[in-house]
């Protein structure tokens, strides 16, 4: 909706700073973690756009996926690995999509790397 793409595009001129995902991994906030390792966590977004709605982030700092650079390609397999084990964890066994939001035009609004998994409904294409 509007309201989302205007907060993202607020969002972006914050790019570079901590966010608040930074306090959920060092727990100074809390977050339903679900899974943790030494490179990433999963935990449940606060507003679920889907029955099952988690995201995977890195626990470093990374804006975006735009800001990556080869030193992070292995990082970036392991996120998508968690995603997808996380998602059997979570019996998605009918399907589940798999969004990263980038800048201001992807309407991203925490500039820390996530991987947004989605399921237990059925998804549209395409996406607003
Ligand atoms: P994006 O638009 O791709 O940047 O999505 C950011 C997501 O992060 C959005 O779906 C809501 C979620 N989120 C924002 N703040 C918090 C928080 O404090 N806790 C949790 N669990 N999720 C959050």
């Amino acid at each position: 909706c509007t309201d989302e793409v205007s907060k993202a595009k607020a969002a972006s001129k914050s790019a570079g700073q901590p966010t608040i995902f930074s306090k959920i991994l060092d727990k100074s906030i809390p977050a339903d973690i679900i899974y943790e390792d030494s490179q990433c966590i999963a935990f449940r977004d606060v507003t679920p756009q889907a029955p099952v709605h988690f995201l995977v982030i890195p626990r470093k700092p990374i804006p975006g996926i735009s800001d990556v650079t080869q030193e992070d390609e292995e990082l970036l397999g392991h996120l998508l690995f968690v995603a997808s084990q996380v998602a059997k964890d979570e019996k998605l066994e009918k399907g589940y999509r798999v969004v990263i939001n980038n800048g201001p035009d992807g309407s991203q609004s925490v500039y820390h790397l996530h991987v947004h998994v989605m399921g237990g409904r059925q998804m549209t294409w395409p996406p607003g």
